[in-house]
C-alpha cells in the first residue's frame, strides 16, 4: 500500500477515453456511474459518464494516486468544480481524430487552467486511427510544450503509471 495520497483529476470531452483509462489503472474495484446516453452521445456509445468514476492505483510503493474522472459533458460541468476541490493535479484526455473533441478539449482545459495551477499533463487517444492529430501538433495547438502531452490507447494504459509516478508524486 502506499503512503502518499495524491488527487488526480481526469478530465476531458466526451468519448476521450476517461472511463476506459481509470478501469485499466486501478488497482481496486472501479466505481462508475455510466448510464445510458440519451442525445447525440448515444449515436457512439452506450454509457457516458453522468457524476464520476473513482479508482486508486499504485504506481510505487510510496504511492496511492487516486482517480477521480468527470463527466465529458457540459450539461454535468458543475461536477468539474467539485471533483477538483483539494486536486493534486490534472490529466486531461481528448480524441484526436475527432474535430469535435479537440475544440472542446481547448475550452476545459482553459476552464480548469483559469482556476488552477496545478500541474496538468494531456493525453490524446485514438492514435490507432489514421488521421488523428500527433501529440506535438496538439501542444501547438495549446500553446504548451511538447513534454506535456503524449498519445494514448485508454484500452492499454499500464505503461504510463511510471510517467504519472514522475509528474505527480511531488506535488501538493
Ligand atoms: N480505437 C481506439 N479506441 C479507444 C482508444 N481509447 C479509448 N478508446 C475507446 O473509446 C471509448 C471511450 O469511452 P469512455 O471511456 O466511456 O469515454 P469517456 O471519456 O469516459 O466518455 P464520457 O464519460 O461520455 O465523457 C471506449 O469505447 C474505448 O474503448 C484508442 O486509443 N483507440
Ligand atoms: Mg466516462
Amino acid at each position: 500500500m502506499g503512503s502518499k495520497v495524491v488527487k488526480l483529476v481526469v478530465t476531458g470531452p466526451v468519448n476521450a477515453g476517461k472511463t476506459t483509462l481509470i478501469r485499466g489503472l486501478s488497482d481496486v474495484p472501479v466505481v462508475c456511474t455510466n448510464e445510458m446516453a440519451t442525445d447525440v452521445v448515444s449515436e457512439v456509445k452506450e454509457g457516458t459518464t453522468v457524476a464520476m468514476d473513482h479508482g486508486i492505483c499504485y504506481p510505487s510503493e510510496d504511492l496511492e494516486l487516486h482517480l477521480y474522472g468527470t463527466p465529458g459533458q457540459r450539461r454535468f460541468d458543475f461536477m468539474w468544480e467539485i471533483l477538483a476541490v483539494g486536486a493534486n493535479g490534472v490529466l486531461f484526455l481528448v480524441d484526436g481524430s475527432d474535430e469535435t473533441s479537440l475544440e472542446e478539449l481547448k475550452y476545459i482545459y482553459n476552464h480548469f487552467g483559469e482556476r488552477t495551477t496545478l500541474g496538468r499533463l494531456v493525453a490524446v487517444t485514438r492514435q490507432d486511427v489514421s488521421g488523428a492529430v500527433q501529440s506535438e501538433d496538439l501542444a501547438a495547438m495549446l500553446g504548451i510544450s511538447s513534454d506535456d502531452v503524449f498519445g494514448l490507447d485508454a484500452r492499454s494504459c499500464d505503461h504510463i503509471k511510471p510517467l504519472l509516478l514522475s509528474r505527480f508524486s511531488d506535488t501538493e
